[in-house]
Parts: C-alpha cells; structure tokens; sequence
C-alpha cells in the first residue's frame, strides 16, 4: 500500500502533479490541490490541448470543459462548452461548493462564472487562430461531419443532410494522436480523503457546441471514498458512451485490482470494434494506482506520493 498524500495525473504533465502536491503540502484538502493542479496545467497551455489558446472549433474559438468530482461528499461541479473564461476547474469547483447544480453549458456558464467574479476575456490567442486559419484553407478538413453534402473537403459548408445509408463523406479524423490531451487528476489527501476530475479545450475543430467525456461524471472522472478514482482521456466523442472511470470504480468495487479495472474499462471500448484512442487511470482507496490505454503506442502518467516524494512519470504500453 501506499503512503498518502496521493497526486496522479495523466501524461506528463507534471508541473501540474508538482502543484498539486505543493498544495497539499501546505494543507491543502483534496479539492484546494485538485484545483491547484489543474489550474496549473490551464495556465501553462499543456500541450495546448488544456486552458486558453488551444483546440479552436469550426469558428476559431476556443471554449472549455471541467469537471471537480468529490469522493467525500459524491458531489460535483462542472462546466462544459465554457466561453471566455480561463479557469475552467476553478469554475467547476464553484458550482460544486456554491450550488446545489452539477452542471452548467455554454454562454450561461460564462454568465455564472462572472457572477462569481471571475473575468471575461478571448481565449483565441495568435497560436490558436492561426491554427484555424490554416484549416479553413485547407477546405476545414479534417472534421467531424458525416453523411453530409457537399463533400466538406471541398467546402466548409454549408452541408445538407442525407440520408443515413448514403454516406459522401465521413471524416476519417478525429483525434491528433501526437497530441497529448486533457489533464484528469485524481488526489487523495492525508485523510484518504479522494477527489477526480478533469481540465480540457476539447477536440481540434470541434463543431460548435460539441462537448466531450471530460466534464460528465463516470466518463472524464470519477470517484468514491469507500472505493477509488479513475480519470479518462482521448477520444471523448467516443468514450463518453462507456463511462469509463465509473466502470474502472465499479470494478474496483468488486475487488479488481487498478490496473485490471484500467484494463477492463479500456477493453470494454476495443471490444466493440470502435476506432479510438484513449487512457484510463485508477487508483484504489488504498494508494495502488495503474492505468491503460488504446490506439497508441503507449501512455505516460505522472504520480507522486510520500513514499516516494518525488513526482515520476510512468508509462504504460498500450
Ligand atoms: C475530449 N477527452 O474532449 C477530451 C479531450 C481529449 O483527445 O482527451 N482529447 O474528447
């Protein structure tokens, strides 16, 4: 068994993992370093796919997705297709503790966070236009669009349906594999005390609107006191059918070790022959920790704990 306090987060992203830890080492609970840890990570763009700057949709903007889940209480906050606002986690965590709401979407998110007295600003930055600029000359290709016409390889649209057997097109892309993706972070405190959740700006040209796995409960995270914790990434369009870390929490309920129910969760999406990429990570209430991953060739996590006192990264083969 482990020593707590516990920090592990996916990929490495470990200047998150540090400032997680740094929170708890000066008394922070498990939400003040989950908080810490993500917000970290919106701070520095990680990998540009987390925070501001990053991912912009199919009209340039870029927009968020969080989620704070607490094993203590079972409660949660979360924000998803957030606009013009920074600190997802942050806002995330006021839902939690300042409503008895799990979840608010979109402009009114925005308009919730401001009344919190967090600010409005672009999250577009030169990077993250430019990126879009690029794929508009590229004829806003890859996409998400099926059985629509014109071709959008062709044209940005505007498209017309038809019908569902006679596909024009279907984009062959989703996720930029290279890119290492949203931050989901589980913390267990020196009380054994659990807490999961999820910072991310989504897909890379994303139809507006489009909110993924991150900031739904049992998909981007979840969490029991009695049991665990798991946090998800990858392709969220998919693994959001399959709530992984509630399946991954579930197993361990039962009594699988972490990294079999990381194992089980995975395996439950290849099974179906989808096309996906993705990592799940879960740690039991006792401190054991594993994860496992698909449709790449391996997946890195970062962990620190007392016992080891040093944040590490470790990889998983996928
Ligand atoms: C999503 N799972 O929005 C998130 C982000 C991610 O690859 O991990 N993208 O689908």
């Amino acid at each position: 068994a482990q020593s707590f306090p516990l920090v592990i987060n996916t990929w490495n992203f470990t200047e998150a993992t540090k400032a997680a830890w740094k929170e708890l080492k000066s008394g922070g609970d498990r939400l003040d370093a989950l908080e810490a840890g993500c917000s970290q990570c919106e701070i520095l763009q990680c990998d540009g796919t987390v925070g501001y700057g990053g991912s912009p949709d199919e009209s340039g903007e870029t927009t968020l997705d969080a989620l704070m889940f607490d094993g203590l209480t079972m409660s949660m906050g979360a924000v998803a297709g957030l606009r013009r606002i920074k600190h997802a986690i942050s806002v995330a965590r006021r839902v939690l503790e300042h409503t008895s709401h799990s979840l608010l979407v979109g402009s009114l998110a925005t308009e919730f966070a401001k009344r919190m007295g967090f600010k409005e600003e672009l999250l577009e930055t030169h990077k993250s236009l430019s990126i879009w600029k690029k794929w508009k000359e590229n004829h806003c290709q890859p996409n998400f669009w099926k059985n629509v016409y014109p071709d959008p390889r062709q044209s940005c649209g505007p498209y017309h349906l038809v019908g569902p057997n006679s596909v024009y097109y279907n984009s062959p892309y989703h996720f930029n594999k290279q890119n290492h993706d949203t931050i989901g972070m589980i913390i267990i405190d020196k009380n054994q005390n659990i807490a999961a959740g999820t910072s991310t700006n989504g897909a890379t040209h994303k139809i507006p609107g489009r909110v993924g796995d991150s900031p739904i409960p049992g998909a981007g995270a979840y969490g029991d006191n009695d049991v665990g914790a798991a946090v998800a990434t990858g392709d969220g369009d998919i693994m959001m059918r399959f709530l992984p870390s509630f399946l991954a929490v579930e197993e361990m309920r039962r009594g699988t070790p972490p990294l079999e129910a990381a194992q089980i969760a995975i395996n439950r999406i290849v099974s179906k022959n989808l096309e996906f990429f993705g990592g799940v990570v879960a740690v039991n209430r006792n401190g054991e920790y594993g994860a496992a991953c698909s449709g790449m060739s391996e997946f890195p996590y970062s962990v620190i704990a007392s016992d080891i006192n040093k944040v590490t990264v470790k990889t998983v083969k996928c």
